[in-house]
């Protein structure tokens, strides 16, 4: 790996001719004169430059091998600019640069927005993907949507999550090229529009491979239709080109939930439709000798991240049939063996369903290949001599709603899922039926992250100890090699330093919320971290709850031994998620009411910090002692933010669940902290279980619920207090009580907890766990998850 390393050879003087030259010619202004706005974006343009030759270089050498598309209504890139200089090998080098002209790195940082075209994990997973192909010099393509609008912005107005937009790119984009000459046109039953692309550089680390990330933007066909304008009807020519604008105006910010809006089904047709076009179309041009398209799948792969992409499918025969002549059936096998499909959840709430009318008015076409597919399977199945009952699961089509994950199951060469108890859930349960019948088509992937955002970038600490301490930092390219760290696990001045380290994170951290968020927190307390989308599964509630619970405790008892706690969380709401944001409010709440008493502020602290995103997660991971991963066995399928925490030497206190479990065996159950339920004992007491019943005879557990009603929290008339209170154990309307086994938990999360408040204080032992999750941290990098899908899947 080493000998293939190649920083961007950097010519100092060369680059900060360009850069000032860069700065006065988009500006027009002197040095002097320009703002730190001004200033990232020539750093942007000067950075562009040094990679369009490679670029240009990485898309020419692999026009005629097979390549991988990933295609995903979500990419979660964040900012790019650090970490494209660390992936360049120059991030030093030009922060020293700026510094000579007095330019701060770290303010003009501050300047790029995030790009948030993603919601969460699934979308961070894409973007996390894309690092590691270029590193690992897989050729991967995304493929994607250029949402005008990223995911929106969180205020917290006394205590109330409101939204606000993300116009992310309103003072431009300094990572995109837009290439016009490669728009499509998409068709719709109602509106035609044009694809236009723009592609943004995926560099590899230090190895010189630039991949790109495809997003596409919808425009009108025609910029502006004469015919109305000369007839005075300048109304209807603005509002065809805002029709043709809103497909790819905003990220429909929901986590999870399924969106069933005619809107949702048109920006997903839109880009599949846009990149079908596109790979085809360069099939034709690259291939124009040996043109069968038997052979696509010799050279195309295409991953579809969740069900969002799907329509891809029926797309690809389209182009095939109607454009290219191809007779149908042919263009069904040619199609099943060019698509690949991961699944992200077995919460019924999230696989995609379409009513048929809407597909009919979205892609009827589309809807006519889906039904000729469902009609041909149902066909094959009673020729097998099944009856309709067990033919239903199979169904693509039920009751005119479109099933799109058994479409992607019956037409693609894999499915997987993304950790190993969520693989075993599909195949033992959400998709048994198919797994009966085709179990050579399921695979696990367990999910990862990047090391160079993750680590290199966002914990320049930890990453330079670790060189040091390994004594060269080939454990970038290979994060295997972090396993070698064990041989200090005895070595005392080592396990001080790595406490060091955590304390300047968390004193950083402590810095930045005091200014973010006006609260003062102490940097020797135990910082205890729960952040992630706001959802009852995940079971933030939970985390509130306890320290309900616990703030009284210590109000009732002030001399009980306790180790000082900062709880820290963080999350966005769904905006339509009414308990998820009463969750957000009740965090507030508790947050200001134990704040300000004087009687326990010293040792207890709550903050929720406003607006959690990529950006601010660089912030959080290395100042974490503890990682909050609670939710209910069976329900997380993998969770990444897991991995970010271990990586940077927190702590999981965690559930059975997802890829903690994967966590725990490889870093050991000794230095995590287990509780709760695991999935079996929940399947086996679902219909059994009485929430009330813990609550009488638990009085902690009563104690926090109560106080949910009892008026010592207010949530401003709003009753969100009092719907987290009926969802556990007053359920309305048919709901069951505490589906989410809160009250179950409790008092083993309790435990836990005492347990790590006890344990802390042993800062050598403590230091030992961290290293020893630090060290296994390898398996959870994405470039083995990106290279597992490369060899059993993409074969490439
Ligand atoms: F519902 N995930 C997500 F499965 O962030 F599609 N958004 C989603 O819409 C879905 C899943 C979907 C997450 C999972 O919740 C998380 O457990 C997983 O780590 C992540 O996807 C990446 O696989």
């Amino acid at each position: 790996m080493k000998e293939e390393i190649m920083k961007i050879k950097l010519n100092k003087n060369k680059f900060m001719e360009d850069y000032i030259e860069n700065l006065q010619r988009i500006t027009l202004k002197n040095f002097e004169d320009t703002s730190d706005k001004d200033k990232y974006f020539a750093l942007c343009d000067t950075i562009m430059e040094r990679i369009n030759q490679e670029w240009r270089d990485c898309k020419n050498k692999t026009k005629k091998t097979k390549k991988a598309y990933y295609f995903s209504a979500e990419f979660l890139v964040g900012r790019s600019l650090g970490n494209n200089l660390i992936n360049l090998g120059i991030y030093d080098e030009v922060k020293e640069l700026l510094d000579e002209i007095d330019i701060d790195f770290e303010s003009i940082e501050n300047f790029e927005d995030d790009a948030a075209l993603g919601n969460g994990g699934l979308g961070r997973l894409a973007a996390c993907f894309m690092d590691s192909a270029a590193s690992q010099k897989i050729d991967m393509y995304g493929y994607g949507v250029r949402y005008r609008e990223g995911l929106f912005k969180q205020k917290i107005e006394n205590g109330f999550q409101v939204e606000e937009g993300d116009h992310w790119i309103k003072d431009g984009d300094g990572w995109s090229i837009r290439v016009e000459s490669d728009s499509k046109i998409v068709k719709f039953r109602d509106q035609t529009v044009k694809a236009v692309p723009y592609d943004m550089p995926m560099l590899g680390f230090e190895n010189g491979q630039v991949n790109t990330l495809r997003l596409w933007q919808s425009e009108p066909f025609e910029e502006f239709d004469f015919s109305y304008f000369n007839n005075f009807q300048y109304d209807k020519a603005v509002e065809e080109k805002n029709r043709a604008e809103d497909i790819t105006r905003v990220l429909y910010p929901n986590d999870i939930q399924r969106e069933g809006k005619v809107l949702r089904l048109k920006q997903q047709y839109f880009f599949c439709s846009a990149s079908i076009q596109d790979l085809v179309e360069k099939y034709k041009k690259y291939f124009e000798n040996d043109l069968q398209f038997e052979n696509f799948p010799k050279y195309h792969v295409i991953q579809l991240n969740d069900t969002h992409p799907i329509v891809a499918i029926p797309e690809l025969i389209r182009v095939l049939v109607d454009e290219n002549g191809i007779d149908f059936d042919r263009a069904v096998e040619i199609t099943k063996k060019t698509f690949a499909f991961t699944n992200h959840t077995v919460l019924q709430e999230a696989l995609e369903t379409w009513p048929k009318d809407i597909m009919l008015e979205v892609c009827p076409r589309c809807f006519d290949i889906i039904e000729k597919i469902n009609d041909k399977l149902v066909e094959d199945f009673k020729a097998k001599g099944l009856s309709e009952e067990a033919i239903d699961p199979y169904r693509i089509i039920r009751y005119d709603q479109i099933r799109m994950a058994n479409l992607a199951i019956v037409m693609s060469i894999s499915v997987n899922g993304v950790a190993k108890l969520h693989t075993k859930i599909l195949k033992d349960d959400t998709f048994n039926h198919w797994y009966k019948i085709m179990p050579e088509k399921f695979n696990n992937k367990t999910n990862g992250i990047t090391p160079r955002r993750w680590l290199v970038y966002s914990n320049i600490r930890l990453s330079n100890f670790i060189t040091d301490k390994l004594g060269s930092d080939d454990w970038k390219y290979d994060l295997n090699k972090l396993k070698e760290l064990e041989k200090y696990l005895e070595d005392d001045k080592v396990l001080e330093e790595i406490n060091q380290i955590k304390y300047e994170n968390k004193k950083d951290l402590a810095r930045y919320i005091l200014e973010q968020e006006n609260i003062v927190i102490n940097p020797d307390s135990i910082f205890d971290i729960q952040i992630k989308r706001i959802h009852e599964y995940k079971r933030q509630h939970l985390n509130i709850l306890h320290i309900i619970n616990l703030y009284h405790r210590i109000k009732k008892n002030p001399d009980m031994n306790f180790y000082p706690t900062t709880f820290i969380l963080g999350g966005k709401a769904a905006p339509g998620y009414f308990r998820a944001k009463a969750i957000i409010k009740l965090a507030n709440e508790v947050a200001r009411v134990i704040n300000k008493d004087p009687d326990v502020n010293k040792k207890l602290k709550v903050v929720f910090i406003e607006n959690y995103r990529v950006s601010y997660g660089e912030k959080l991971f290395p100042a974490a002692d503890i990682s909050e991963q609670i939710s209910t066995a069976g329900k997380e399928a993998s969770g990444t933010g897991n991995m970010k925490f271990m990586l940077n030497g927190a702590l999981t206190l965690g559930t059975y669940d997802g890829a903690n479990i994967e966590i725990f065996e490889k870093a050991g159950v000794e230095n995590n902290y287990i509780f709760g339920a695991k999935v079996e004992e929940l399947n086996s007491i679902r219909d059994s279980y009485s929430p009330k019943e813990y609550y009488h005879k638990n009085s902690d557990i009563k104690d926090a619920v109560d106080s949910l009603v009892s008026g010592e929290l207010n949530d401003d008339n709003s009753y969100m207090f009092l719907d987290i209170y009926n969802s556990l154990i007053n359920p309305q309307g048919g709901e069951k009580a505490d589906s989410y086994f809160l009250l179950k938990d409790f008092e083993d999360y309790k435990k836990v907890h005492e347990k790590i408040n006890e344990e802390y204080s042993d800062r050598k032992t403590w230091a030992r766990k961290a290293l020893k999750n630090i060290a296994n941290a390898g398996y959870f990098s994405s470039d083995r998850t990106i290279l597992e899908y490369a060899k059993d899947i993409w074969k490439i």
